[in-house]
């Protein structure tokens, strides 16, 4: 990697996540039917921990095989980006993944990651930072699903690029897929791209043992969920009374995570009581597995073409470039 100017490094933080809004989140999802809670906020200290376990799981191929397209295709990908280029990481926790990119990028401008987990955000802004002491790195602690500002970069720039690697696109429903496309495709502006990793639809015996390990660390990740509603909410749940449940829904073509409850039970958060029968279940998250022709009339309709494609020999991942007309 090579850095046109000196560098400068400031952490930046633009936007927080108000307690409120979890809290406000929590209560909303949870007197809904079915209920649910949104699955952006699996990820506090513990939870960001556990997701790290969770792609090292050997049934959790995602990450082992995105990781192994990056070093395969890095520098195709850097190519198509051209130099000079912003990278924008929506999420900034794939350790692995993002170094990669950063070195086969021709003199990248600078490197602006987003993260909710302020911890996660941090730790590896100051790690890629001791790697790549020339590039200028300006953190940014927010919740990328709503607005936020990018910050001012010292250094020239050729195009704005979103980097969002993980398939975390699949954690969202298509349409709100859509919205944040549109989002990005606003945020990246004319001739900006986004380059992006997608899951791709498989048969259901090999994702859902992506999301039943064996070792429990899913089973864990889920459960932490109202673990942090207890602490940070003030919530009673009972952890060893809800169970981990997670199953592949051939006609939307997604993963559901649930919680369901053991029995019938009264919980409180703060001052509201809510109320679940035995079997009752909370929904935490979709996991969308996109057909690539699938994904590029979804890219389509928020105003991206899809320009190349690069998979794994078994067809299991995808990172797909996409720019803005
Ligand atoms: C972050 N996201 C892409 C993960 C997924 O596979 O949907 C989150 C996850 N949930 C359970 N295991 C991993």
């Amino acid at each position: 990697m090579a850095v046109h100017r000196s560098a400068s490094r400031s952490l930046v933080v633009t936007r927080l996540v108000p307690r409120s809004q979890f809290r406000a989140d929590v209560l909303t999802g949870l007197s809904r039917s079915p209920r649910e809670i949104p699955c952006k906020y699996f990820y506090d200290a513990r939870g960001s921990a556990l997701f790290d376990q969770i792609c090292e799981l050997p049934e959790y191929y995602l990450t082992r095989t995105e990781i192994s397209i990056m070093h395969q295709s890095a520098d195709s990908m850097a190519e198509a980006l051209g130099p000079n280029c912003l990278l924008v990481e929506y999420g900034s926790g794939s350790s692995v993944k993002t170094p990669i990119l950063i070195e086969a990028l021709r003199h990248p401008a600078g490197y602006v990651p987003v993260d909710i987990s302020r911890e996660h955000l941090f730790a590896s802004a100051k790690r890629l930072g001791r790697r790549f002491s020339d590039l200028e790195i300006n953190p940014v602690w927010a919740d990328f699903t709503g607005p936020f500002e990018l910050p001012n970069v010292n250094t020239e720039r050729h195009r704005t690029v979103v980097y969002f690697p993980g398939s975390t696109i699949g954690n969202f429903t298509p349409e709100e897929a859509e919205i944040l496309l549109k989002d990005i495709a606003q945020l990246v502006g004319p001739g900006g791209a986004l380059l992006i990793g997608v899951d791709v639809r498989k048969p259901a015996e090999i994702v859902e043992p992506a999301y039943n390990d064996r070792a429990g660390v899913t089973a864990e990740f889920n459960l932490n969920l109202l673990a942090r509603i207890n602490r940070e909410l003030d919530g009673t749940f009972d952890l060893d009374s809800f169970a981990h449940r997670a199953f592949f829904d051939q006609q939307h073509s997604r993963i559901e995570m649930h919680l369901v409850s053991k029995r019938k039970q009264t919980i409180h958060i703060g001052r509201t009581t809510i109320a679940f029968n035995e079997g009752e279940s909370i929904r935490t998250e979709y996991s969308h597995k996109y057909c690539p022709e699938h994904f590029a009339r979804l890219a389509r309709q928020a105003g991206f073409e899809v320009q190349r494609i690069w998979m794994d020999d078994q067809r299991l991942f995808s990172v797909q470039y996409l720019t803005v007309e």
